[in-house]
């Protein structure tokens, strides 16, 4: 048996597992151009803090693990077992209020600058005030993707979410206020903000205010399910103009659409997509799973898991197990004719 594990491989391999929470391998297994997940590259206040404090937690350990490891191996080698040992035992000490006293005093001092430290960081970012002008969105969690409503513009979109860059100097952050629908997720992007779980019947919240417009890609990090792994999501910041353009394109209902795929539309009408599916303008109005008002303006499908394509979106409403088993979207059974109907009409929701 032969091991073809060369220096290149082995170094992606090792790169691959420390992608944090693995979010890049699966974002370049959907096959969309992922940005970096890097915790060690924030871009908004939130992540930069959390940054800094765990550079200078980071330097106290270190210095810790420094001053005990040397002092093991000084220890180690100095008194080993040498040939010609007496094999008595060294002399026992008892009782040193000295050595007492340092070990007490010295790791209470160490926990006390780190608590403060800590709760220093937690306050700036849980209590921080919010300017005039703060884009608001209740982002709640579902088996295995993510609605975001935006309660000041009306509209509601779904696994990506759209946020205008704040400038550092005048800053205009988002508000996320976090629910669930279902069971425990957790909101995390980790070059925008910490995590902060999506609790059944409880309101959580969080802000970010990146700095650079960009794609910045995050995923749950609360186990929910069969098909958590695959519960990835994307914030698109953009600028001003960009968000604002953006929005007016949301507010629309779904344009008509043209004669060619009334077919189309009459099979999505007529079947269970409309319990399901929301498609303003339309009678479909179903909360279970993502609006699909807009939905060509996503560049991704179910959270992530394929890229938004003619080709995916027929494979997907043929069978939604084939990109993510167990999705809470069952295959629904169309015949190939009403499948390309139903698949020109989606593609024509803008
Ligand atoms: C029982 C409810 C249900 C029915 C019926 C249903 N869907 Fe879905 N659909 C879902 C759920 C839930 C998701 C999200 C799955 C995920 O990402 O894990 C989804 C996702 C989708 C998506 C991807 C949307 C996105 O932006 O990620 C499309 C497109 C879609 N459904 C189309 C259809 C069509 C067309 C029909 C009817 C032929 C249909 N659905 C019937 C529940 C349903
Ligand atoms: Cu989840």
């Amino acid at each position: 048996m032969s091991l073809n594990l060369g220096p290149g491989k082995l170094f992606r391999t090792a790169s691959a597992w420390l992608c944090i929470g693995m979010t890049e391998a699966a974002f370049a297994q959907a096959g969309a151009a992922p940005g970096s997940a890097s915790i060690f590259s924030p871009a908004s206040t939130p992540a930069d803090s959390i940054y800094h404090l765990s550079l200078f937690v980071l330097a106290i350990c270190g210095a810790i693990f420094l001053a005990v490891f040397s002092l093991l191996v000084y220890s180690v080698v100095k008194f080993r077992r040498r040939a010609g040992d007496d094999g008595r035992e060294p002399p026992q000490i008892y009782g040193s209020n000295q050595m007492e006293l340092a070990w007490t005093v010295i790791p209470v001092l160490i926990v006390v600058v780190l608590f403060l430290a800590s709760a220093r960081v937690i306050h700036a970012v849980e209590d921080a005030r919010f300017p005039a002008g703060t884009t608001e969105v209740t982002v709640v969690g579902h088996q295995f993707w993510w609605e975001f409503q935006y309660p000041q513009q009306g509209f509601i979109a779904a696994n990506e979410l759209h946020v205008p860059v704040s400038d550092p100097q005048h800053p205009t952050p988002t508000h996320l206020t976090l629910l669930s629908a279902d069971t425990d997720h957790s909101f995390w992007v980790p070059r925008l903000a910490g995590k902060t779980d999506l609790i059944p019947n409880r309101t959580n919240n969080m802000w970010i205010d990146p700095h650079e417009t960009g794609v910045y890609v995050g995923q749950c990090a609360q186990y929910c399910g069969t098909q958590h792994a695959k519960m990835l999501l994307r914030v698109i910041v953009q600028s001003r103009a960009d968000f604002e353009r953006w929005v007016v394109e949301q507010r629309q209902p779904a344009q008509p659409p043209g004669d060619s795929v009334a077919k189309g539309r009459q099979v999505f009408e007529t079947t269970a997509c409309v319990n399901c599916h929301t498609v303003a303008g339309t009678n479909a109005n179903g909360k279970f799973g993502p609006d699909l008002t807009h939905l060509m303006s996503r560049e991704t499908i179910a959270a992530g898991a394929a890229l938004n394509n003619r080709e995916n979106l027929r494979q997907w409403v043929q069978d939604p197990d084939s990109f993510k088993p167990g999705a809470l979207m069952p295959a629904m059974q169309l015949d190939e004719h009403d499948l390309d109907a139903v698949t020109d009409y989606l593609v024509t929701l803008k």
